[in-house]
């Protein structure tokens, strides 16, 4: 693989940009892989990465029915933080925070990770009180999180309005200053580019459409539009539509999928220094390296595979800013779109094996799995590879819904559900 270097694009400036290879290759379908892993968004490609890096094994394949990072990955509002209340999410996401720090050196692909600080506001003593056990929580395991007062949390954010004659006066913010944001397609791109540099083939226009099980049970491969590929082990990482792929298994899973939405500003001058969330009011927001406003919305209230949702939720979620944030009120937006989230129960995800012998399943990040792309591929790599779960990974199991050993993270999640 070419080296990105600030000496590859000096001498690249000298002859226009004409000498850059192909960041990854689209290889045709080989008939067997060892691991097959459905879903090119950023968990699924990161996986394929930590099977060849850290577990040796290059066979793999990553089949996706569209363009890789055109799923959740290329979808989401790029926000980055760890401060959910359990210890097993603790570990989870502090393990994916870790390597957001590394992560462009570690692909040598600039993945664009700013740590601004992400802001979680408080308009009621509800949220006071749910936002400050999590700050103890966060504390008790070493997890960056403090308390600001409405006025430090308007010296941090300038462009806040703390008038107590608001709708939903702020009444003080959760701030985890290591948090912040990261370009979700160079996520994708960087993954893909080191992965297929490592062996594995990545696979585009190429949808599972069954999953073969021998007379036994084991996997024996998918199916898909492009021919049956053989694996001796599958791993299912598609999202929204991983229940439908795992219905393909004959494995029912404990999943809901909710069209999600974003939408971005025209760009202006820099004048929004953090990221600012708001469970009550359903709105969170940053700035882009090129100027966009980036604001995401909740979930719609119906479950749904399009990827659109409803007018009326966006504009609940714009009242909102206009309220947090007088300044936008003239802003025009330019375009918003939707994702298809899957939404677990207890709003954890499910990093596990299956029932089925050789089927593994990473899905149930519902509205917030982005944080976590790092960490959940290389843990759900370990997965795969040795056949049991990694240590942080695993309570993240599918039998807790038998169980009831729940890792109840609404709140955390709740901006968006
Ligand atoms: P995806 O990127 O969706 O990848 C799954 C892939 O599987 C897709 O590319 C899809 O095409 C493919 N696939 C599906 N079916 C098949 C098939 N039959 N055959 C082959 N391939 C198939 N998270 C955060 O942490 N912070 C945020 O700020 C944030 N904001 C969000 C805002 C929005 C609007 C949305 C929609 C989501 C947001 N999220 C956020 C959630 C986050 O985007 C997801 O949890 C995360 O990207 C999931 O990554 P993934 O790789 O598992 O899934
Ligand atoms: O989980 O931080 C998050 C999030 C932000 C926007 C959507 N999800």
């Amino acid at each position: 693989m070419r080296k990105y270097s600030v000496f590859a694009v000096a001498r690249e400036a000298m002859r226009g940009h004409k000498g850059w290879p192909q960041q990854w290759t689209s290889p045709e379908p080989k008939k067997n892989y060892d691991v097959v892993i459905v879903g090119a968004g950023g968990h699924g490609l990161g996986t394929a990465y930590y099977l060849a890096k850290e577990h040796g094994i290059t066979n793999v394949a990553v089949v996706e029915k569209g363009w890789l990072g055109g799923g959740n990955t290329g979808r989401n509002t790029t926000i980055i933080r760890s401060n959910y209340l359990y210890d097993e999410s603790a570990a989870l996401y502090n393990h994916a925070m870790k390597m957001w720090d590394g992560l462009s050196q570690d692909l040598n692909y600039n993945v664009m990770y700013s740590a601004r600080g992400v802001m979680m506001l408080a308009h009621n003593v509800h949220d006071v009180q749910g936002a400050q056990r999590h700050i103890h929580a966060n504390r008790l395991n070493g997890v960056q999180n403090e308390w600001l007062t409405p006025e430090q949390a308007k010296a941090y954010c300038p462009p806040l309005n703390i008038s107590a004659a608001a709708r939903y006066p702020v009444m003080g913010a959760a701030l985890q200053r290591c948090g912040g944001t990261a370009r979700h397609d160079a996520v994708a791109w960087g993954y893909a580019r080191a992965a297929a540099d490592r062996g594995v083939d990545v696979i585009q226009n190429c949808a599972v459409t069954g999953v073969r099980r021998s007379a036994d049970g084991v996997v024996e491969g998918v199916e898909t539009t492009r021919g049956f590929i053989g694996a001796k082990k599958v791993g299912v990482v598609a999202a929204g539509h991983s229940s439908v792929i795992m219905e393909m298994a004959g494995v029912r899973m404990p999943l809901e999928s909710y069209p999600l939405q974003a939408l971005v500003s025209e760009p202006v001058k820099p004048v929004f220094p953090c990221v600012v969330m708001s469970n009550t009011v359903h709105a969170y927001i940053s700035q882009s390296d090129k100027g966009e406003l980036v604001i995401g919305a909740g979930t719609d209230q119906y479950t749904s595979y399009s990827q659109t949702g409803g007018l009326h939720i966006l504009t609940h979620t714009l009242d909102a800013i206009c309220e947090m944030f007088p300044i936008f009120s003239r802003m025009k937006m330019l375009r918003s779109w939707g994702g298809i989230v899957d939404v677990t129960p207890d709003r954890s995800p499910i990093l596990a094996k299956t029932p089925v012998g050789g089927l593994y399943v990473n899905c149930g990040w519902g509205t917030g799995g982005f944080k976590a792309t790092p960490g959940s591929a290389h843990v759900f790599a370990h997965t795969i590879a040795n056949d049991a779960p990694h240590a942080i990974n695993a309570g993240f199991t599918l039998e807790r819904f038998q169980t009831g050993r729940l890792i109840d993270e609404a709140a955390a999640a709740a901006v968006a559900h």
